[in-house]
């Protein structure tokens, strides 16, 4: 498709509540939204890095910069074939995935509305609603962080997740698990720890946890193989994975039992299913990692974890949990069974609440070919 302009909003949310983790505490969300024009067609994308480069290095402003003085260069007035023709153009540009990845989810919903078909048709997705759980941000206390999982419960989320930090681990996920003897629970320290700090996490590895999600340094796959070997729980990386390789790296060095998959981290959708095939044929489970998204990323990682070897329950929560408004017309909404139904509508599935998006803008540049 031939792209005639690249649109970027750098915008604000406010969450429902903060959200707070071992690199830091949000009361809101900033995050950049793309729009590309091709046949008359608009494709939205979500760029995902936040204010901070608390995640990763990348934020809204490095990202507003790679698109808007790099990306956009490479594929303003081209005729761009598909995801693959889109990533071989930005291949010269080193790193950035996030800005990267966020130019092929808005790729995916021109492809799909072009063709009449949604993204889980496109990727091959083979359920019609996926299995979620909630995130949940370091809390005031233990007690506290119980009776904010205890409203989860009762809204029908069956797998928790808990971010845990240095001197808020132990005590928080015991008394959970006292709480909830069978309830899924799984933890999520955002490398907050080394292999020396990591040995009070001994106190946890007996609690029947699904995973203990990134404890260590994100480019360090190495010292998370001697970690995993020391521990029964498994170790499921996060931000350790950036490409395809190094999921491999990671299940030949057996340095984790399961890959949380978003594909922003890892430079675009396309790149997520190779992560998830090669994963299939090795027997690694993984799961849809989340980052807070709009409903715009959150359609695209519905769409993500439809395919079959997604066979833990995603961090795709219903809006609600995120935000009062949000910038698509639809909401995504809690099923009974903890599940959350996968568009099917072409392309992303979402249309834009352009009043919302307006509201939330801080900032905005169109670019065109000259
Ligand atoms: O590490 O999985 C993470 C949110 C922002 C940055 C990193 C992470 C998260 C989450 C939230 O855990 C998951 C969600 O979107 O619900
Ligand atoms: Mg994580």
């Amino acid at each position: 498709m031939k792209i005639d302009s690249l649109t970027l909003h750098h915008i604000s949310m406010p969450l429902v509540s903060p959200f707070e983790t071992s690199f830091g505490r949000e009361t809101g969300r900033q995050c950049i939204i793309l729009t590309l024009q091709a046949e008359g067609l608009t494709g939205y994308g979500e760029c995902v890095a936040s204010r901070d480069p608390g995640y990763s290095y990348e934020t809204s402003g490095t990202t507003w910069h790679i698109l808007k003085d790099f990306i956009a260069l490479l594929i303003l007035g081209q005729e761009i074939q598909d995801a693959d023709d889109y990533q071989k153009r930005v291949e010269r540009i080193r790193g950035h995935h996030l800005a990267k990845a966020a130019v092929e989810m808005a790729l995916w919903d021109l492809l799909g509305k072009r063709d009449g078909k949604s993204l889980k048709e496109m990727f091959g997705g083979t359920r019609e609603k996926v299995e979620v759980g909630v995130s949940i941000g370091i809390q005031e206390s233990a007690s506290a962080l119980v009776r904010t999982v205890d409203s989860y419960v009762e809204q029908g989320y069956n797998r928790v997740k808990i971010k845990i930090k240095p001197g808020r681990e132990v005590d928080e996920t015991i008394a959970v698990r006292a709480a909830y003897p069978i309830l899924r629970l799984q933890v999520d320290a955002n490398s907050a720890y080394t292999l020396e700090s990591a040995q009070v996490l001994k106190a946890i590895d007996d609690l029947n946890l699904l995973l203990i999600e990134q404890p260590l340094f994100e480019d360090d796959i190495w010292d998370h193989r001697l970690l995993q070997a020391d521990f029964k729980t498994p170790i499921c990386l996060d931000e350790s994975i950036v490409s395809a390789r190094h999921a491999r790296y990671a299940l030949e060095m057996q340095a984790c039992k399961i890959i949380n998959i978003k594909a922003a981290r890892v430079g675009g959708l396309s790149q997520a299913i190779a992560i998830h095939d090669l994963c299939q044929v090795q027997n690694m489970p993984v799961w849809c990692g989340g980052m807070l998204e709009t409903g715009i990323g959150r359609a695209s990682n519905l769409a993500l974890a439809s395919l079959p070897g997604f066979v833990l329950p995603g961090d795709i929560s219903a809006s609600d949990r995120y935000y009062q408004r949000d910038i698509t017309h639809e909401r995504f909404l809690l099923n009974a069974d903890s599940t959350i139904d996968v568009p099917n509508q072409p392309g992303l599935g979402v249309t834009i609440d352009e009043e919302a998006l307006k509201q939330f803008t801080l900032s905005e540049v169109m670019l065109k070919m000259q």
